[in-house]
């Protein structure tokens, strides 16, 4: 017969390779040594923490998959989904900075650009030297991207940019933004813009009171007539396929990431069921709490194998975005399903954040929200399932 672990009851872990295990060991060490020790007073006062991007560069946590000679580790896709589970265990937020970092800013950068700007940017983007920051989503336009208002007008030499762009992580400190604008010159085709931190008209001013991913600071991106050269311009792609793209990337991280927060909730909602006595004995052996246990190891264990499976397609080149769609909003949900009911098992005490499930919840709704809503993802495998748009 074969051992159990509880906390690995399928054994994800013999899954791996052996880079595999080192590259989650290491990503473990870092966030649980530097970012665990943080993350309740960052939360509570919704610190803003540029210098994580330089530690996780040090670690090799930002672009794992792209190519060392533009300083990323050249590691694949199971390994980037590895680090997002061991970054999100500890926070969202903390997630979010990274894989916007490396899906969103990185891989366009890599894939999409020119040899100048890769070399410009690739090597101190990995670094953490530069921060990045992606602005797709507008006051406007956020399922419905195609709707965007923000406009690339070709100038003698380049081209101006005007609107603004809503809900964008790490603006308010990036240094590099990878903007989505729609050009007149390409015939009114979504274009992707490289903008640098300082160019005149442009500015990121951060959105205030947000009871969400509080450690991750997220702005606008205002564009007043920002003036580019040509080589602003990423050359390889156009239309929508440029920014989802990066978002299949994207999307597959979280998917991993938000099964990290979850194992995190549900250790903790066992571990205080064991330790915790009501009618004489521990919580953790009253039949409805082993039951919301077995519910949460069941939907961990089996989110956890969806992810490995697609990241396996993935580093064959063999994966469709609707597979992602699946693990996106399975995994996004049932973790914030997860969170709640670990919330609740804390009792009175599961609202304080020294027992950190609320701020797990709490990031979760964002986590279920950005990268294609809950139902977006819905709607995505509904319309692959029937041939049906239900859009609109
Ligand atoms: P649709 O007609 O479906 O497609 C338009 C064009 O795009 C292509 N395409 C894709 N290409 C690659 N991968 C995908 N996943 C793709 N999905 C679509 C498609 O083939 C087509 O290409 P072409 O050449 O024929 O033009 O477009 P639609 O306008 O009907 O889209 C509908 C919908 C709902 C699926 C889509 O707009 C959508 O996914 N909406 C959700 C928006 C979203 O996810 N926004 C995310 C913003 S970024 C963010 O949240 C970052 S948070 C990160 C963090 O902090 O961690
Ligand atoms: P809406 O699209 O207005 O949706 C509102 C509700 O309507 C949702 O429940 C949705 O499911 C539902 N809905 C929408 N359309 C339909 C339909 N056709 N049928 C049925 N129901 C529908 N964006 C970026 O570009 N870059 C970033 O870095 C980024 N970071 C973010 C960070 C945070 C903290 C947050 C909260 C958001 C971030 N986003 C970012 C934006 C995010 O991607 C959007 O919030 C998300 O795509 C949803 O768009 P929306 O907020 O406009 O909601």
């Amino acid at each position: 017969l074969g051992r159990f672990d509880w906390a690995d009851p399928l054994r994800l872990e013999d899954q791996l390779t052996e880079d595999e295990r080192m590259i989650t060991d290491s990503a473990r060490a870092y966030a649980q040594e530097k970012l665990q020790s943080r993350v309740s007073e960052a939360y509570a006062k919704e610190l803003v923490e540029p210098e994580i991007f330089r530690e996780m560069g040090e670690m090799g946590l930002l672009g794992v998959t792209v190519p060392e000679q533009y300083g990323g580790i050249g590691a694949g896709y199971v390994s980037y989904g590895l680090v997002a589970r061991e970054v999100e265990r500890v926070d969202s937020g903390y997630r979010s900075m990274m894989s916007v970092q490396s899906s969103l800013v990185m891989y366009p950068i890599y894939a999409y650009g020119s040899e100048e700007q890769r070399q410009k940017y690739l090597p101190k983007l990995a670094s953490g030297e530069y921060i990045g920051c992606f602005g797709l989503t507008e006051p406007d336009a956020g399922s419905d991207p195609a709707g965007m208002k923000t406009r690339a007008v070709k100038t003698a030499d380049g081209y101006k940019l005007t609107g603004s762009k809503m809900w964008i992580s790490n603006s308010p400190i990036a240094d590099v933004f990878v903007i989505w604008a729609k050009s007149e010159a390409h015939g009114g085709k979504i274009r992707g813009f490289l903008l640098e931190k300082g160019m005149k008209g442009l500015s990121a001013p951060k959105i205030e009171n947000k009871m969400s991913l509080r450690a991750s600071v997220t702005g606008e991106v205002v564009m007043d007539g920002v003036e580019v050269g040509e080589d602003a311009l990423l050359p390889n792609v156009e239309g929508l396929k440029g920014p989802f793209g990066c978002l299949n990337r994207a999307r597959y991280g979280i998917a991993w990431g938000a099964m990290g927060a979850a194992e995190f909730c549900w250790h903790a909602a066992r571990q205080y069921g064991l330790d915790r006595q009501q009618f004489n004995r521990p919580l953790a052996q009253t039949q409805l709490f082993q039951k919301k246990l077995a519910d949460m190891q069941t939907e961990i264990s089996l989110g956890l194998q969806a992810a490995l499976r697609v990241g396996r397609l993935m580093d064959e080149a063999q994966a469709a975005p609707e597979m992602i769609s699946i693990i996106k909003r399975n995994n996004c949900g049932k973790a914030l399903d997860i969170a709640r009911l670990a919330r609740d098992m804390h009792g009175g005490n599961g609202i304080s954040l020294e027992f950190q499930v609320i701020r797990h919840a709490m990031n979760l709704e964002t986590v279920n929200t950005y990268e294609g809503t809950h139902d977006v993802h819905a709607l995505i495998l509904g319309r692959a399932q029937t041939g049906l748009q239900a859009f609109f």
